[in-house]
Protein backbone atom coordinates (compact mmCIF):
# COMPACT_ATOMS: atom_id res chain seq x y z
CA UNK A 1 0.00 0.00 0.00
CA UNK A 2 1.35 3.21 -1.17
CA UNK A 3 1.52 5.66 1.25
CA UNK A 4 0.08 9.77 0.12
CA UNK A 5 0.84 12.91 1.85
CA UNK A 6 -0.90 16.33 0.23
CA UNK A 7 0.25 19.30 0.73
CA UNK A 8 -2.25 22.28 -0.10
CA UNK A 9 -3.60 25.46 1.76
CA UNK A 10 -6.32 24.86 4.47
CA UNK A 11 -8.73 25.34 2.53
CA UNK A 12 -10.53 23.13 -0.51
CA UNK A 13 -10.08 24.74 -4.20
CA UNK A 14 -7.62 22.58 -5.93
CA UNK A 15 -6.71 20.61 -3.68
CA UNK A 16 -10.43 19.08 -2.96
CA UNK A 17 -10.85 16.51 -6.30
CA UNK A 18 -7.81 14.82 -5.15
CA UNK A 19 -8.86 14.48 -1.59
CA UNK A 20 -12.15 13.16 -3.16
CA UNK A 21 -10.12 10.84 -4.89
CA UNK A 22 -7.83 9.47 -2.08
CA UNK A 23 -10.84 9.03 0.02
CA UNK A 24 -12.78 7.69 -2.83
CA UNK A 25 -9.52 4.86 -3.12
CA UNK A 26 -10.01 4.28 0.44
CA UNK A 27 -6.45 5.63 1.19
CA UNK A 28 -5.78 7.28 4.61
CA UNK A 29 -3.82 10.20 3.58
CA UNK A 30 -1.50 12.89 5.47
CA UNK A 31 -3.96 15.71 4.39
CA UNK A 32 -0.88 18.29 5.33
CA UNK A 33 -2.30 21.79 5.71
CA UNK A 34 -0.75 25.26 5.82
CA UNK A 35 -2.16 28.68 6.54
CA UNK A 36 -1.70 31.49 4.06
CA UNK A 37 0.76 33.69 6.19
CA UNK A 38 3.17 29.81 6.21
CA UNK A 39 3.45 30.13 2.20
CA UNK A 40 6.59 32.34 1.95
CA UNK A 41 8.40 30.05 3.88
CA UNK A 42 6.88 26.39 2.03
CA UNK A 43 6.72 28.05 -1.17
CA UNK A 44 10.59 27.72 -2.39
CA UNK A 45 10.69 23.87 -1.24
CA UNK A 46 7.68 23.21 -3.96
CA UNK A 47 9.04 21.81 -7.48
CA UNK A 48 7.05 24.36 -9.21
CA UNK A 49 6.30 26.76 -6.59
CA UNK A 50 2.92 26.30 -6.13
CA UNK A 51 0.61 23.59 -4.85
CA UNK A 52 -1.11 20.83 -4.61
CA UNK A 53 1.71 18.79 -3.98
CA UNK A 54 1.03 15.06 -3.60
CA UNK A 55 4.06 12.95 -2.29
CA UNK A 56 3.79 8.99 -3.35
CA UNK A 57 5.86 7.03 -1.34
CA UNK A 58 8.01 10.28 -0.93
CA UNK A 59 8.20 10.67 -4.86
CA UNK A 60 7.18 14.59 -4.92
CA UNK A 61 4.19 15.39 -7.62
CA UNK A 62 3.12 18.70 -8.84
CA UNK A 63 0.04 19.19 -11.26
CA UNK A 64 -3.44 18.68 -9.55
CA UNK A 65 -5.07 17.58 -12.80
CA UNK A 66 -2.51 14.87 -14.03
CA UNK A 67 -2.69 13.65 -10.32
CA UNK A 68 -6.57 13.32 -10.14
CA UNK A 69 -6.32 11.50 -13.48
CA UNK A 70 -3.33 8.94 -12.12
CA UNK A 71 -5.92 8.46 -8.86
CA UNK A 72 -8.74 8.14 -11.18
CA UNK A 73 -6.72 5.57 -13.32
CA UNK A 74 -6.07 3.48 -9.75
CA UNK A 75 -9.46 3.52 -8.76
CA UNK A 76 -11.04 2.53 -12.30
CA UNK A 77 -12.89 6.19 -12.72
CA UNK A 78 -10.72 7.06 -15.92
CA UNK A 79 -12.60 5.26 -18.63
CA UNK A 80 -12.49 1.73 -20.05
CA UNK A 81 -10.62 2.54 -23.49
CA UNK A 82 -9.24 5.29 -25.12
CA UNK A 83 -12.46 7.04 -26.09
CA UNK A 84 -13.79 6.71 -22.97
CA UNK A 85 -11.18 8.52 -21.51
CA UNK A 86 -10.70 11.23 -23.75
CA UNK A 87 -14.54 11.71 -23.13
CA UNK A 88 -13.45 11.87 -19.49
CA UNK A 89 -10.42 14.00 -20.02
CA UNK A 90 -12.39 16.91 -22.26
CA UNK A 91 -15.50 16.74 -19.77
CA UNK A 92 -12.73 17.96 -16.78
CA UNK A 93 -10.57 20.51 -19.10
CA UNK A 94 -14.34 22.00 -19.63
CA UNK A 95 -15.02 22.24 -15.57
CA UNK A 96 -11.30 23.16 -15.28
CA UNK A 97 -11.62 26.00 -17.55
CA UNK A 98 -14.52 27.84 -16.34
CA UNK A 99 -13.08 26.99 -13.01
CA UNK A 100 -9.82 28.85 -14.26
CA UNK A 101 -12.32 32.02 -15.77
CA UNK A 102 -13.91 32.35 -12.27
CA UNK A 103 -10.22 32.50 -10.44
CA UNK A 104 -8.88 34.90 -13.15
CA UNK A 105 -11.26 37.07 -12.36
CA UNK A 106 -11.18 36.72 -8.34
CA UNK A 107 -7.50 37.59 -8.31
CA UNK A 108 -7.64 40.75 -10.90
CA UNK A 109 -6.39 43.60 -8.27
CA UNK A 110 -8.21 46.62 -10.81
CA UNK A 111 -11.78 46.00 -8.97
CA UNK A 112 -13.78 48.19 -11.73
CA UNK A 113 -12.77 45.68 -14.48
CA UNK A 114 -13.02 42.75 -11.45
CA UNK A 115 -16.64 43.86 -10.86
CA UNK A 116 -17.66 44.53 -14.82
CA UNK A 117 -16.30 40.30 -15.70
CA UNK A 118 -17.82 39.05 -12.21
CA UNK A 119 -21.16 40.17 -13.96
CA UNK A 120 -20.45 38.67 -17.56
CA UNK A 121 -19.37 35.61 -15.89
CA UNK A 122 -22.42 35.13 -13.83
CA UNK A 123 -24.91 36.24 -16.29
CA UNK A 124 -23.22 34.73 -19.60
CA UNK A 125 -20.15 32.66 -18.87
CA UNK A 126 -21.33 30.30 -15.71
CA UNK A 127 -24.68 29.64 -17.77
CA UNK A 128 -22.75 28.78 -20.97
CA UNK A 129 -20.92 26.09 -19.60
CA UNK A 130 -23.48 25.25 -16.91
CA UNK A 131 -26.25 24.40 -19.69
CA UNK A 132 -23.73 22.58 -21.56
CA UNK A 133 -22.88 20.18 -18.44
CA UNK A 134 -26.70 19.96 -17.58
CA UNK A 135 -27.15 18.43 -21.32
CA UNK A 136 -24.41 16.26 -21.69
CA UNK A 137 -25.44 14.89 -17.85
CA UNK A 138 -29.11 14.45 -18.88
CA UNK A 139 -27.81 12.83 -22.19
CA UNK A 140 -25.33 10.47 -20.69
CA UNK A 141 -27.50 8.80 -17.63
CA UNK A 142 -27.02 11.36 -15.22
CA UNK A 143 -23.22 11.23 -15.33
CA UNK A 144 -20.90 13.00 -17.63
CA UNK A 145 -19.64 10.07 -19.65
CA UNK A 146 -21.15 7.07 -20.62
CA UNK A 147 -23.55 6.56 -17.92
CA UNK A 148 -21.22 5.61 -15.17
CA UNK A 149 -19.69 7.30 -12.48
CA UNK A 150 -16.01 8.76 -13.42
CA UNK A 151 -13.23 11.23 -12.08
CA UNK A 152 -14.95 14.16 -14.12
CA UNK A 153 -18.16 13.71 -12.03
CA UNK A 154 -15.63 13.43 -8.94
CA UNK A 155 -14.09 16.23 -9.95
CA UNK A 156 -16.56 18.63 -10.49
CA UNK A 157 -18.85 17.85 -7.17
CA UNK A 158 -15.46 18.36 -5.42
CA UNK A 159 -15.31 22.14 -6.56
CA UNK A 160 -18.73 22.99 -6.48
CA UNK A 161 -18.67 24.32 -2.86
CA UNK A 162 -15.23 26.51 -3.28
CA UNK A 163 -16.86 28.10 -6.90
CA UNK A 164 -20.49 29.05 -4.53
CA UNK A 165 -17.69 30.58 -2.17
CA UNK A 166 -15.08 32.15 -4.91
CA UNK A 167 -18.42 33.67 -7.08
CA UNK A 168 -21.54 33.24 -4.83
CA UNK A 169 -23.54 30.73 -7.69
CA UNK A 170 -24.94 27.94 -7.14
CA UNK A 171 -23.47 26.03 -10.27
CA UNK A 172 -26.24 23.15 -9.91
CA UNK A 173 -29.49 25.28 -8.77
CA UNK A 174 -32.34 24.91 -11.61
CA UNK A 175 -30.49 22.37 -13.09
CA UNK A 176 -32.08 18.79 -11.67
CA UNK A 177 -29.25 16.47 -14.02
CA UNK A 178 -26.26 18.21 -12.13
CA UNK A 179 -28.50 18.29 -8.92
CA UNK A 180 -28.61 14.73 -8.92
CA UNK A 181 -25.22 14.27 -9.98
CA UNK A 182 -24.10 16.27 -7.14
CA UNK A 183 -26.26 14.25 -4.66
CA UNK A 184 -25.20 10.89 -6.04
CA UNK A 185 -21.21 11.85 -5.65
CA UNK A 186 -21.94 12.79 -2.39
CA UNK A 187 -23.66 9.90 -1.21
CA UNK A 188 -20.47 7.81 -2.10
CA UNK A 189 -19.75 6.21 1.46
CA UNK A 190 -16.02 7.18 1.08
CA UNK A 191 -16.87 10.57 -0.15
CA UNK A 192 -19.91 11.29 2.52
CA UNK A 193 -17.73 10.43 5.74
CA UNK A 194 -14.70 12.52 3.65
CA UNK A 195 -17.17 15.76 3.88
CA UNK A 196 -18.03 14.66 7.50
CA UNK A 197 -14.56 14.66 8.72
CA UNK A 198 -13.01 17.36 6.77
CA UNK A 199 -11.28 20.01 8.45
CA UNK A 200 -10.90 24.02 7.38
CA UNK A 201 -12.63 26.51 5.52
CA UNK A 202 -14.64 25.57 2.38
CA UNK A 203 -12.89 27.96 0.11
N1 LIG B 1 -1.50 24.04 -12.71
C1 LIG B 1 -1.27 23.96 -11.27
C2 LIG B 1 -1.53 25.32 -10.67
C3 LIG B 1 -1.26 25.35 -9.19
C4 LIG B 1 -1.66 26.69 -8.58
O1 LIG B 1 -1.98 27.68 -9.27
N2 LIG B 1 -1.60 26.72 -7.25
C5 LIG B 1 -1.89 27.92 -6.49
C6 LIG B 1 -2.93 27.62 -5.41
S1 LIG B 1 -4.44 27.11 -6.09
C7 LIG B 1 -0.63 28.36 -5.77
O2 LIG B 1 0.22 27.56 -5.43
N3 LIG B 1 -0.55 29.68 -5.52
C8 LIG B 1 0.52 30.27 -4.76
C9 LIG B 1 1.63 30.79 -5.61
O3 LIG B 1 1.62 30.64 -6.86
O4 LIG B 1 2.53 31.37 -5.03
C10 LIG B 1 -2.18 22.88 -10.67
O5 LIG B 1 -3.32 22.73 -11.15
O6 LIG B 1 -1.75 22.18 -9.76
Amino acid sequence: MSKYKLTYFNFTARAEPIRFLLSYLGEDFEDNRFEREQWPAIKPGMPFGQVPVLEVDGKVLNQSVPICRYLAKKAGLAGQDEWESLLIDIAVDNVFEIRQEIMKNYHDPDEEARNKKKEILVKESIPYYLERFEKTVSENGGYFVNGKLSWADIYFVAILDHLKSVIDVDMVEGRPNLGKLKQKVLDIPQIKSWIAKRPGPIF
